[in-house]
C-alpha cells in the first residue's frame, strides 16, 4: 500500500489536505496543477491503473466517477464544465502507479490533449 506516493498520502506519511474522503476514496489537490482547479480522486484500495481493473471493480470505478462529480461541484465547476482524466501506463502519461482521476477545471480545456 505504501509503495507509491499516493499510498504514502493515504497512510499519512506524505501530507495532503483531503477535500473529500469516504470509506473507499479520497480527493486532494494535485501538487503540480495544470488548471486553476486540479484535484485528484483516488481509491483507498491500491489498484495500480484502470487497465488492472476487473469486473469486481465496477462498483468502485462508478463510485470514483461519482466522487469526481461531487468534488467538481463543490469546487464550483458545475456551470462552466470540467474535465475528468485518467492516464494509463507509459503512453498514457501515468507517473504514479495508483489509480487516480484528475478533475480539471476553471479554464477552457483544449482538444486533443498533447
Ligand atoms: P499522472 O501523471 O496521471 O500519474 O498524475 C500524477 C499526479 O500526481 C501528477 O499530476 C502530480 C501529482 N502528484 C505527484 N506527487 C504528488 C504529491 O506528493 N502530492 C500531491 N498532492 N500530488 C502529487
Amino acid at each position: 500500500m505504501t509503495d507509491t506516493i499516493f499510498g504514502k498520502i493515504l497512510c499519512g506519511e506524505i501530507p495532503a489536505d483531503f477535500v473529500y474522503e469516504d470509506e473507499h476514496a479520497v480527493a486532494f489537490a494535485d501538487i503540480d496543477p495544470k488548471a486553476p482547479v486540479h484535484l485528484l480522486v483516488i481509491p483507498r484500495e491500491p489498484l495500480p491503473s484502470l487497465k488492472d481493473a476487473v469486473q469486481e471493480d465496477c462498483a468502485l470505478l462508478g463510485h470514483l466517477l461519482h466522487v469526481c462529480k461531487v468534488v467538481a461541484e463543490e469546487a464550483g465547476l458545475d456551470e462552466g464544465g470540467y474535465r475528468v482524466v485518467t492516464n494509463i501506463g507509459e503512453d498514457g502519461g501515468q507517473s504514479v502507479a495508483h489509480l487516480h482521476f484528475h478533475v480539471l477545471g476553471g479554464r477552457t480545456m483544449q482538444w486533443p490533449p498533447g
